[in-house]
């Protein structure tokens, strides 16, 4: 299987790729602070993939339950200056982590190779239009409702039915707006309306989420979930029970991890890959 994204290009089966989160937004949970800069949203891009990220995801909005929206200009101003410097310097594709087609079309202009649509539930093709045009490799996430609402009370019937049809529906869409399927990778959007049971589910299923034949990708570092499952309430200390997640997720088929603890998950994915061969 092929995933191509800009003028990068992965084939699986292949050792876990695992994407670095570099947050450029001031009120990120990971890093705090009130002011973004530049030299050290870079540091810590180098310092990541250094510890062997194969991708750096690039975000400009906070997207934890609640937070607040940002407008395009300041989202711009926050990614654009970041992912411009980055292109220069770094070896690895850059994704940008963005809601907003113009968003991601600057990221793209500036040298970002992958769109990481955490919104990919929507209905206006804007940003797919945007991903043809610049043959970017696209992640389509699964999301109830809009981060602003979607933990006040996620429902489904049968969450893992709905997400396996959610994935279905956004390929054929995305193929009608000339999307290849060998740009898109798969992501549950685990903590994205989704409960804890909800969230323990997905994760039990995504076995049955390889059987669309495009690479996963799956997000649960530092997540409340995992707080919930252990009693352990600061996010930085969450990495066992993230650890424990990825070897198994490694497992069952998913190709792409998206971590803040780089070095860690690489060595977590390497021994999960050694037995599940
Ligand atoms: C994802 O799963 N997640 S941003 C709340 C937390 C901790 C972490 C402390 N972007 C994903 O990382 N993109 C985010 O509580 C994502 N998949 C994809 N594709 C949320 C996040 C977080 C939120």
């Amino acid at each position: 299987m092929r995933w191509r994204a800009g003028r990068f290009e992965f084939h699986f089966p292949r050792p876990t790729l695992v994407m670095g989160v570099l947050n450029v937004t001031p009120d990120s949970f990971s890093d705090g602070g009130q002011h973004i800069s530049p030299s050290v949203a870079l540091a810590h891009a180098e310092v990541m993939v250094a510890a062997g990220a194969d991708l750096i995801d690039v975000g400009g909005e906070s997207t934890r339950p609640g937070a607040a929206t940002v407008s395009v200009e300041e989202e711009i101003r926050r990614v654009v200056p970041v992912i411009a410097a980055l292109a220069q310097r770094c070896p690895v594709p850059l994704s940008i982590d963005t809601q907003k087609p113009e968003v991601a079309r600057a990221a793209l202009l500036a040298g970002a190779s992958i769109v990481n649509d955490i919104a990919a539930n929507r209905t206006d093709a804007a940003m797919w239009e945007c991903v043809r045009e610049f043959r970017a490799g696209y992640v389509a996430m699964h999301m109830q409702g809009t981060p602003q609402t979607m933990q006040a009370q996620p429902t489904y019937t049968d969450v893992v039915g709905e997400v396996d049809g959610f994935f279905t529906d956004r390929l054929a869409r995305l193929r009608a707006a000339g999307v290849a399927p060998e740009q898109v990778v798969l992501d549950p959007g685990i903590g994205f309306g989704k409960t804890v049971a909800h969230n323990v589910r997905l994760l039990a299923a995504l076995r049955q989420f390889c059987r669309h034949g495009r690479p996963l990708l799956l997000g649960v570092s530092r997540k409340s979930f995992l707080g919930v499952l252990t009693g352990v309430g600061r996010p930085e200390e969450r990495l066992p029970g993230a650890l424990a997640c990825a070897a198994l997720a490694v497992r069952d088929g998913v190709g792409i991890l998206r971590v803040h603890d780089v070095r860690e998950t690489v060595q977590a994915a390497r021994v999960a890959e050694a037995i599940s061969a």
